[in-house]
């Protein structure tokens, strides 16, 4: 077996996000074994890893991060000495219907990744070990209309069990630096778009719905205000904090794209209508003002002025581009939009790997 100079775990890499941080991270260091420990839950497609799986340096391991013994067996086996954490329960709606499942994943999945990390690294030099948790805004609860950023130092008021279970998770990472000594990082970011995203989340569900002529449920009225990151932008600066971050720290993550969810809609409506060919603004009768979610955060935007000042991190994708790219991602992707909303996708593993 080649040697490599670090064993990399990233946990939900078949996912959103994941898919993005593993590709970065195989492509740009082939001297890195990376491990992609997934249990592909609903949310996870190894078509979105489709093009890295035959690399050298890429393994691919179906894997609970509530199981204990199978995660400890993966610290062993890849004598793992950096963990890049995505694996979660993601979506608000599902939470308020399910929070158990967002308690067990988030909250002890996140634990007994922990855990193990602790059992592996500890009696030995801890200092170049690296524990690095992915978490979110929605932890810091929900902004005023107008004015005022969430920070670093904003208080933890999450609302929903999404972002309970996620601030209890961030609890524990901290804990273990304070309590064992453990190099960890934790990233707070904002929402999150770019191609290979669930058709659950707000961006591809609507542009999957225009392309189909389907009806566009619009939460409420449509004011809430989400601070809009590419996805790509987001794996660049988990690149640079994995690397540079300093142990023990929290960064805000944020691209400065607020926008109301009922300007994005329309902003979808256009880029998408245009590259369909239709007439400017013909799907705007699409939108229909559906009941509010739960406890809907009216606005979350983010600070990322640390991170700029103590390590350079730009995004580099503006609002506009990054809505043409992912656009036209989808349209150009419609095969896996549809074998995602057909359910097909789920039988890629077996495809991929057989019955093991
Ligand atoms: P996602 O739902 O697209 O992907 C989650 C992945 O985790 C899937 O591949 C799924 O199969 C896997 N997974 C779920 N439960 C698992 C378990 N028990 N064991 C192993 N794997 C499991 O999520 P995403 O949008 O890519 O988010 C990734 C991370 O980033 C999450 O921790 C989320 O809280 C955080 N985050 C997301 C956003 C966003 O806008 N999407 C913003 C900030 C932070
Ligand atoms: O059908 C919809 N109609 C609607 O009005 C959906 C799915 C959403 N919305 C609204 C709710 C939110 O205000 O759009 C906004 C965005 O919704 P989501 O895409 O569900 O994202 P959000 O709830 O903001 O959370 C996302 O960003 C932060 C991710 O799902 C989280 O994992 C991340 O932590």
């Amino acid at each position: 077996m080649a040697a490599f100079k670090r064993n990399i775990l990233i946990t939900g890499g078949a996912g959103f996000i994941g898919n993005h941080v593993v590709r970065l991270f195989v492509n740009k260091y082939p001297d890195y074994r990376i491990i992609n420990l997934d249990k592909l839950t609903y949310a996870g497609n190894l078509a979105n890893v489709s093009d890295v799986a035959c690399r050298g340096n890429y393994v691919f391991a179906k894997c609970d991060i509530c199981d204990a013994a199978a995660v400890a067996e993966l610290f062993a086996r890849y004598d793992i000495d950096g963990v890049i954490h995505l694996a979660a329960e993601s979506h608000v709606d599902r939470s308020i219907h399910d929070p158990m499942a967002f308690a067990r994943t988030n909250v002890l999945g996140t634990l007994t990744l922990l855990q193990a990390a602790l059992e592996h690294w500890r009696g030995g030099d801890m200092s170049g070990k690296r524990f690095y948790h992915i978490s979110t805004d929605e932890v810091y609860g929900a902004l005023h209309a107008e004015g005022g950023f969430f920070t670093e130092a904003t208080r933890y008021d999450p609302h929903s069990p999404y972002s309970a279970s996620k601030a209890s998770s961030d609890h524990f990472v901290r804990a273990f630096h304070d309590t064992y000594g453990m190099p960890t990082l934790v990233t707070n970011c904002s929402n999150n778009y770019g191609p290979r995203q669930f058709p659950e989340k707000l961006i591809p569900l609507f542009v999957n719905n225009i392309r189909r002529r389907r009806p566009l449920p619009v939460y409420g009225r449509g004011l809430n205000v989400r601070d809009w990151l590419y996805v790509e932008d987001h794996a660049r600066a988990i690149d640079l904090i994995f690397h540079h971050g300093h142990a023990g720290e929290t960064y805000n993550i944020g691209g400065h794209n607020e926008m109301r969810n009922i300007d994005m809609v329309k902003a979808l409506i256009a880029v998408t209508d245009r590259l369909l060919g239709r007439a400017d603004g013909e799907d705007s009768g699409l939108i229909t003002y559906v009941t509010d979610r739960a406890g809907h955060d009216l606005r979350y935007a983010i600070d990322a002025s640390k991170l700029e000042r103590e390590l350079g991190w730009r995004p580099q994708v503006s609002i506009a581009e990054g809505l043409e790219l992912t656009v036209k991602w989808y349209l150009d992707n419609q095969q896996w939009l549809d074998s995602v909303t057909s359910g097909e996708y789920m039988n890629y593993y077996e495809k991929m790997y057989g019955n093991r």
